[in-house]
């Protein structure tokens, strides 16, 4: 006897260019979803999706019409990642550099407003929805330099929480990973290529990889539909806040 034919889900992650959105593309791809993927540099994200023979269609999530043609391409979505993301500089506070907040902004806050928007009623038309944000422990806890990373983070934070008591009833999960240091191109990104610099941010210890946050993603994506997974916040073992930094001498 054949097996049942059983429909895939359907997941859309954000930012899956590089990074924790790509691990996550791979490891949800592996375990059964269909994936359907979106980033700004389409050849990086077709290099991503070809392989695992997931979609990619180009997103900037901070631009409305973009978010809209990208919603437009996906017929049913049971899960949304909401991974895009960057910090920019370490800035004081007092001395700011207002292109990078907006930038922030504008990405790690409305760009999840406008994706979530443009999804959410095909979420809850599937009858078993999700969303997870990636959070991050700048969500969680502040350090000098970060403020306009931790703020646009502690927002996300307000707007994952929100969204989890307004769909209350609804078919709809609503989980936050936040993550401590993980290597990934977030660094470079950072100080704007200076990859010397990014590599400093992890050096003599040990960062979470992409696929330590894909774990975590895809385990909170595969509990029983009752369970919702509030928050997973994962961390290296060689950090115990957002500055607490156990480094070995490398010399
Ligand atoms: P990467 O820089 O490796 O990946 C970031 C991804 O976001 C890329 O695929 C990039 O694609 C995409 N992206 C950025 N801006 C936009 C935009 N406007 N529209 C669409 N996509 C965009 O960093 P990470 O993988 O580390 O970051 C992923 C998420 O994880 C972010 O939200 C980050 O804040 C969060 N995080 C990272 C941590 C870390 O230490 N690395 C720790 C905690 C959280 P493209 O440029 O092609 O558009
Ligand atoms: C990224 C982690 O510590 O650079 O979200 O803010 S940190």
């Amino acid at each position: 006897m054949s097996a049942p034919i059983t429909s895939r889900k359907t997941a859309v992650v954000t930012g899956a260019s590089s990074g924790i959105g790509a691990s996550i593309a791979q490891q949800l791809t592996a375990a059964g979803f269909e994936v359907i993927a979106g980033a700004r540099r389409l050849d990086k994200l077709r290099a991503i999706t070809e392989p695992i023979g997931a979609r990619a269609h180009q997103l900037d999530v901070t631009d409305v019409a973009s978010v809209e043609a990208f919603a437009a391409q996906i017929e049913g979505a049971h899960l949304l990642v909401n991974n895009a993301g960057l910090a920019l500089g370490l800035a004081p506070a007092a001395d700011p550099n207002l292109d990078h907040w907006r930038t922030m902004f504008e990405t790690n806050v409305m760009g999840v407003l406008h994706v979530t928007r443009a999804l959410l009623p095909r979420l809850v038309a599937s009858g078993d929805g999700h969303v997870v944000n990636i959070g991050s422990i700048a969500g969680l806890a502040t350090y000098p330099g970060g403020a306009g990373y931790t703020a646009s983070k502690h927002a996300l934070r307000a707007l994952t929480e929100t969204l989890r008591q307004e769909l209350l009833g609804q078919p709809v999960r609503v989980t936050d990973v936040a993550p401590g240091l993980v290597e990934t191109e977030f660094s470079i990104v950072r100080f704007e290529g200076d990859s010397e610099r990014a590599k400093g941010v992890y050096q003599g210890m040990t960062p979470l990889s992409a696929n330590d946050v894909a774990d975590c993603v895809v385990w909170a994506a595969t509990r029983p539909s009752h369970v919702n997974i509030d928050r997973i916040q994962v961390m290296p073992r060689d950090q115990a806040g957002a500055t607490q930094v156990h480094r070995r001498s490398t010399g």
